[in-house]
């Protein structure tokens, strides 16, 4: 027996759902009304463009609806969990809208997850399914399923995007349009999930250990979509290209594919976001909305700089998952001729934006200002005290699309969450006089690897594993491409040595994504501690910080 999700889910206090209901913010829709819909209005435009497929908004939504039946003829019912962890590509659209008709639970995994951490999300999510590729990058994504398959009692389906061995299910043939659209049809909108079900599973960055599940509703969820595309000015006529990969919420839903797709939009999927292809894509497709990370809004500059603009129809490049750097910032314009947009969002809710129309001092230093007019943050010190204005505080949050807690999580929500239901972000922000946020560092063990999230102490964990490690902390290095890199400072057992190769073969025999991998190791004879007795990460910082400036003299 799979235990129903609404068990191990944090929702809000009656008190706070009754006015999010009352200010239209939760409109009491299904997600997968974000297709009906532009069905209905336009049922011939084209909603999906993968290279030279191209789906139009009724054939998407037959698609979806036929997979949703197939998904059901193989027991995958309203509630069940699947984990998907599909490269960019039209199946993974398809699959994903399947799930919001028939309220089957998506669980987005990251392209880079491997056995450790896609273990853990079958576990905790007791997914009945997995949706994979064959092989990707020379990894056989099948294997591993089958592992996973082998070592979990709930997991019973491998879903393929491309050529499954015998018994997996082929996921194209999953996601072809059935012989009966309108029967399909009329089959899901009767067995509509409620609005205030789970909708989808996002994944925290995780500060401890491995990743948390995120239990978006389709109420919250819908709103944090559609709220973003109005910001942005999302219409008909909007042509958003995903290259980062589409799992991730900034790409799937701020606004992204759900915000595009529910103006009546078209949606474009790319499998990367390297510069020649995006920027092809871009001309050829006529873009009009895209969103990347400050690594790859810094390679687009560069190979704009010496190739030339994308093309005159991209009107606002969103930039975020961490801190651009005002230089960067300040080239957007000029050199990629299109409005930038800063995006400090993250998983567990709360999404910050500079709007179009801000001045450019606005737009290009600093992180803009939260989404909704309900949006709740304060600015805090150690002892939650809120801080003068123009201080830097910790970020807390609430509001109507920021869960009070994660999934199946006590222990963590107890630390990440205010006993009255405040997420605490872990970033330090600073607000400026006409209130926009500017993410000034983080109070929390985490690095961002160009926007990939590591957990300091899970990468601690695993060298702990190391016979030859006696001490381990991990800290964020600077890095000029991606911003941060890990590094991890070791201190050896007596007569013991370690290096870092040893350290990357040893994680990554443990089968965790190659991201987490450190790029650098420094030996000491002793870690110091702080007056409290931890280990001081900030002198640590600091220290690896020194020594990359040093390096990096001529
Ligand atoms: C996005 O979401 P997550 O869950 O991968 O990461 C959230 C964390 C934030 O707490 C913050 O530490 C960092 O990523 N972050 C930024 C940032 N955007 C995110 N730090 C500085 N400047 C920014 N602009 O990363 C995410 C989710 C939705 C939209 C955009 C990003």
């Amino acid at each position: 027996m799979v235990t129903p999700i609404a068990e191990g889910t944090v929702g809000w206090p009656a008190e706070f759902a009754r006015r999010y209901v009352e200010a239209g913010y939760w409109a009491g829709h299904p997600l997968g009304e974000v297709l009906t819909a532009a069905a209905d209005r336009a049922p011939d435009a084209v909603a999906l463009v993968d290279a030279d497929v191209r789906i139009t908004y009724r054939e998407l939504l037959a698609r979806a609806d036929a997979a949703a039946s197939r998904l059901a003829e193989r027991g995958i019912a309203a509630g069940d969990r699947i984990v998907v962890q599909l490269p960019n590509g039209w199946p993974f659209v398809v699959l994903a809208l399947a799930c919001l008709r028939a309220g089957v639970v998506p669980v987005m995994a990251l392209p880079g997850h491997r056995r450790t951490e896609l273990t853990h999300l079958v576990a905790q999510a007791e997914a009945v399914a997995i949706a994979v590729p064959d092989v990707l990058r020379d990894f056989d994504h099948q294997e591993l399923a089958a592992e996973l398959v082998a070592g979990s009692p709930h997991l019973r389906h491998v879903l393929v995007d491309g050529r499954p061995v015998p018994g997996n299910v082929d996921l194209a043939r999953l996601c072809a349009p059935g012989a009966d659209p309108d029967a399909d049809r009329a089959r899901w909108d009767a067995a509509a999930p409620a609005p205030g079900d789970v909708a989808v599973f996002l994944l925290s960055g995780g500060t401890t250990g491995l990743p948390k599940l995120i239990a978006r509703t389709h109420d919250d969820y819908a709103y944090n979509a559609r709220a973003s595309a109005e910001l942005c000015g999302f219409g008909a006529d909007t042509v958003y290209l995903v290259s980062l990969p589409a799992g991730h919420n900034f790409p799937l839903a701020c606004p992204g594919i759900l915000g595009a797709l529910g103006a009546g939009g078209r949606v474009v999927v790319l499998g990367s976001p390297e510069p020649r292809r995006a920027f092809a894509a871009i001309e050829a497709e006529g873009v009009t909305h895209t969103a990347v990370v400050p690594a790859v809004a810094g390679r687009w500059l560069e190979h704009a700089a010496e190739h030339g603009r994308p093309g005159e129809s991209l009107r606002l490049l969103q930039v975020g998952g961490a801190r651009l750097a005002d230089e960067l910032a300040a080239r957007v314009r000029p050199v990629l001729g299109t409005q930038l947009q800063q995006v400090f969002g993250m998983a567990e809710g709360l999404l910050n934006y500079t709007r179009p129309d801000d001045p450019d001092e606005v737009v290009c230093t600093t992180q803009g200002r939260p989404l909704s007019p309900a949006d709740e943050v304060r600015l805090v010190d150690e002892l939650d005290r809120d801080v003068p204005d123009g201080e830097p505080g910790s970020l807390l949050t609430r509001g109507p699309y920021t869960p009070r807690g994660y999934y199946r999580a006590p222990e963590q929500n107890a630390r990440a969450f205010t006993a009255d239901g405040w997420y605490r972000s872990g970033d330090i922000c600073r607000r400026t006089p006409e209130g926009n946020l500017v993410v000034e560092g983080r109070d929390k063990d985490m690095i961002n690897r160009g926007g990939e999230k590591i957990s300091a102490e899970e990468v601690e964990n695993l060298v702990y594993g190391l016979p030859a490690v006696s001490q381990v902390a991990a800290v964020a290095m600077p890095d000029a491409v991606l911003g941060e890199r890990v590094c991890v400072y070791v201190v050896p057992r007596p007569g013991a040595t370690v290096t870092l190769d040893e350290v990357r073969a040893w994680m990554g025999a443990a089968g965790v994504a190659a991201f987490k991998l450190p790029e650098r190791l420094e030996l000491v004879d002793r870690l110091t501690v702080t007056s409290v007795g931890k280990i001081d990460k900030k002198a640590l910082r600091a220290d690896v910080a020194e020594r990359v400036r040093v390096e990096g003299e001529p």
